[in-house]
């Protein structure tokens, strides 16, 4: 074998890590607002509200114009393409809106996913349209820095049925997983690692156990393989949770042993955050979730936090319903979802009184593999 190629500079990685530990410092997560188009309109219908570029940024200013307090709960905000170079009404740049708050700024990498030819209905990046997609990545990481964003967000989807995921769309997502955080890296934007498998079907804890645990090693093994730098990452992975259609329910507990013990078997401890997404559950849910995980006795030598899209903007659209007036109470309920987060973050999240009904809503959009 031969010796290590040194791939980053120890000021570059210095950088890098700083970064990733600014983002899930103690009771800090992810708001992650890089909903594309297609998917921000799903989440626009349910209120009623037209899929307009100006209503996807009112949304957007909505959340980023929040309290300059929500930077004791939100570390970064990962943000989609159009969104980071749109601005407030004042005329000012999100990016410069967000970070005059401490809060780092993230960007969408990944252009959705493609066909995997040769299996059953599973996809990968890579698609006829899309064969030259990873050339191009590291001149838009560069392009991305210079343009405020300081860490990236690549989302890969996997499916659990009876003949999935395939060891072939495992090996094919892990590595491309591998070489986009490589490239970040290079560039100085931490990555993060998404590899979602969904909750569609109605398997039980123990298959969703068996699947994440092998998708998991499979992607370390491919960023040990591709060189990339743990300490500046983090991953984004699917709680351990049963299918959605299982007849079986579990509790927040069991969802936490599972996905405690999952992370434990897979995931070094030199990666600093886990951030998990919520996939979908209620905004309730997904916070008594992550609460169970960080009250569990069992070790956690990374910080186990939050990178939610629609449970941290459910209650929020609810609320706003395209509605300039709703501005305060759009805002009010956002900034309680990421308040009960970050406690959950510690696991000290308690339930007092009658939670809102927007939060136990969910969100879920079957076969999510956009
Ligand atoms: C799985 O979705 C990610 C986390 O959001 P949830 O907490 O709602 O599950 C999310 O960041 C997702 O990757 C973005 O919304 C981008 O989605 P599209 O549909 O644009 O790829």
């Amino acid at each position: 074998m031969t010796h290590q190629f040194p791939a980053l500079s120890p000021e570059q990685k210095k950088a890098l890590s700083d970064i990733a530990q600014r983002i899930v410092a103690s009771g800090k997560g992810i708001l992650a607002a890089d909903e594309s188009v297609g998917t921000m309109g799903n989440r626009l219908q349910k209120i009623n509200v037209e899929n307009t570029e100006e209503n996807r940024r009112a949304f957007r200013e909505i959340l980023f114009s929040s309290d300059a307090s929500i930077n004791q709960s939100i570390g970064g905000v990962i943000l989609f393409h159009e969104t980071l170079y749109q601005k407030d009404s004042s005329g000012k740049p999100f990016p410069a809106l967000i970070k005059e708050k401490g809060i780092v700024v993230g960007i969408k990498l990944d252009k959705g996913t493609a066909p995997l030819a040769g299996t059953n209905g599973e996809t990968t990046i890579q698609g006829k349209e899309r064969s030259k997609w990873l050339d191009g990545l590291a001149e838009r990481c560069a392009q991305y820095k210079k343009d405020g964003a300081d860490f990236g967000k690549w989302r890969a989807v996997l499916k659990i049925t009876s003949t999935t995921p395939s060891q072939l769309a495992i090996q094919e997502n892990a590595n491309t997983l591998a070489r986009y955080a490589s490239i970040c890296q290079q560039h100085g934007l931490v990555p993060i690692v998404e590899p979602e498998i969904l909750p569609d079907g109605d398997h039980d804890l123990q298959r969703c156990q068996y699947v994440t645990e092998k998708v998991l090693a499979a992607v370390y093994k491919a960023l040990n393989d591709h060189h990339v730098y743990l300490e500046g990452t983090l991953l984004q992975p699917n709680m351990v949770t049963a299918g959605l259609s299982c007849p079986k329910k579990y509790t927040p507990q069991d969802v936490a042993v599972a996905t405690v013990t999952t992370l434990l078997r897979t995931v070094p401890a030199a990666v600093p955050g886990i951030c998990f997404l919520s996939g979908g559950q209620s905004e309730e849910e997904a916070s008594l979730n992550l609460n169970a995980m960080n009250q569990s006795p069992l070790p956690k030598p990374w910080k186990l936090t939050f990178s939610y899209g629609r449970a941290l903007q459910a209650s929020a659209l609810a609320a706003w319903v395209g509605k300039s007036e709703n501005k305060k109470a759009a805002q009010e309920a956002f900034c309680k979802r990421a308040q009960i987060n970050s406690l959950a973050c510690r696991g000290q999240y308690v339930v007092s009184g009658k939670t809102d009904a927007a939060a136990m809503q969910s969100l879920f959009t079957a076969s999510y593999t956009y």
